[in-house]
């Protein structure tokens, strides 16, 4: 089901807002994410998940730029993200309850440093994009 205009635009403006820091709150959201729910963390077995880790930060990056694709492509997410739904689904077998997990955390992280921002329909409207950027990638769609 497609995003409304009203949860687009809202998604838009919060994601104009991060500007160059979106990198530093996907980090920090990834370090959430592996401190709450620690299972995460065997799907990396090979990083350094220490707080701080060089490796996690440079994860952070690639899936700040995955979520400014997705925000670019906001009419066609299956088609943006094909290539990474093929590696997430298919070659890395990310159980589908996972990206839930990275995307409460992705909440609770721009909740902490755009309080003034986070308004309950400003909450709902990126649930719903972070719930179809999941869906997208545990879907192995095409
Ligand atoms: Ni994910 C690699 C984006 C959720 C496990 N992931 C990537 C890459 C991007 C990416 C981009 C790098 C691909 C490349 O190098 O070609 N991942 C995203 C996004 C989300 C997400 C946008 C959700 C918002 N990934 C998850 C989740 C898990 C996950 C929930 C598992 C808990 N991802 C991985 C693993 C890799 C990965 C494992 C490979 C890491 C590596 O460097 O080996």
């Amino acid at each position: 089901m497609e995003l409304a205009a009203a949860d687009r635009a809202a998604v838009r403006a919060l994601w104009r807002k991060l500007g160059g820091h979106a990198a530093v709150y996907a980090t920090e959201a990834l370090e959430r994410t592996f401190l709450a729910f620690p299972a995460t963390r065997a799907y990396f077995p090979h990083l350094d998940l220490r707080p701080g880790s060089a490796q996690v930060k440079a994860h952070g990056q690639k899936v700040a730029d995955a979520l400014a694709l997705a925000v670019a492509h906001l009419d066609d997410l299956p088609g943006a993200l094909s290539a990474l739904s093929d590696l997430h689904a298919r070659a890395l077998r990310v159980d589908p309850a996972s990206f839930q997990l990275l995307s409460h955390c992705l909440l609770v992280t721009l909740a902490r440093h755009f309080p003034g921002d986070f308004s309950a329909p400003m909450q709902a409207s990126l649930d719903k994009f972070l719930s179809r950027v999941s869906a997208a990638l545990a879907s192995g769609s095409r």
